[in-house]
């Protein structure tokens, strides 16, 4: 019999269907040290997560492939693209977040870098999951607001942030990710978490700013399917330590 193998997206969201949480560590290549990886991926595969994110929203070193190889030998996890531009995509991981800033108003980010990615992607066999990204105001000025030239959304116009989450769903995302930007004064506020995941049907990915492990606690019990740790995880690679 011919084996079956299901994608990282149906995974999601038979996890969502189960009340399973899930959680990604996020790698930049920028920000790590190929020395180091052999250390963090072991800390990853003993701690609770369940996926590898891989991006940044400026790659400028030229590790990212050795990255993903390095990776692919020493964890089962899925490698997921999470990427800040189409110079991010690596044939070697197994899927990628094929993203729209939806919170912004930039036509690259909504259409110019995907027409640009899809034929790039066509001679992958990376999965593709399109996801609606959302920029939440946290408090100070984040990388992703920098480089796409685009406002976040305020933390209290909560009707907004819905609206640009059905939206997302209603064009076809397959996820939608609210985003308070990696380092973020202030995560994602737990009511808004709550507002989109009762009122979308599409799995929730929270991240940014999420500085311990109550804090994803807190995100989960407030409606997150996935949660993303990059920063916490970077100054500290005993974060998931108990
Ligand atoms: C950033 O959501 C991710 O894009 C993770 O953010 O680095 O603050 O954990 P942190």
């Amino acid at each position: 019999m011919q084996e079956q193998t299901i994608t990282i997206r149906q995974q999601i969201l038979e996890a969502k269907g189960n009340g399973q949480k899930l959680l990604a560590v996020l790698l930049d290549p920028d920000k790590i040290l190929l020395e180091n990886v052999a250390h963090l991926i072991q800390k990853i595969n003993e701690s609770p997560a369940t996926h590898i994110f891989v991006g940044g929203s400026i790659v400028q070193n030229n590790i990212l492939e050795e990255l993903i190889l390095i990776l692919k030998q020493k964890t089962t996890l899925p490698v997921v693209l999470f990427p800040g531009d189409p110079s991010q995509i690596s044939p070697k991981a197994d899927a990628i977040l094929f993203l729209s800033l939806l919170s912004g108003r930039n036509p690259d980010y909504l259409i110019e870098y995907q027409v640009q990615a899809a034929p790039i992607l066509k001679r992958t066999n990376l999965e593709v999951i399109s996801t609606g990204y959302i920029l939440i105001e946290s408090g100070n000025e984040t990388a992703v607001a920098r480089v796409s030239k685009t406002k976040p959304l305020s933390r209290e116009n909560l009707d907004l942030v819905l609206a640009t989450a059905q939206a997302g769903q209603m064009l076809g995302n397959q996820l939608i990710y609210l985003e308070a930007g990696s380092g973020a004064k202030q995560p994602v506020p737990l009511e808004m978490i709550k507002l989109i995941s009762q009122n979308i049907e599409i799995p929730i990915i929270v991240g940014g700013g999420i500085a311990d492990l109550k804090g994803i606690q807190k995100a989960y019990n407030a409606g997150a399917d996935l949660v993303v740790i990059g920063t916490a995880f970077e100054n500290n690679s005993h974060f998931f330590d108990l």
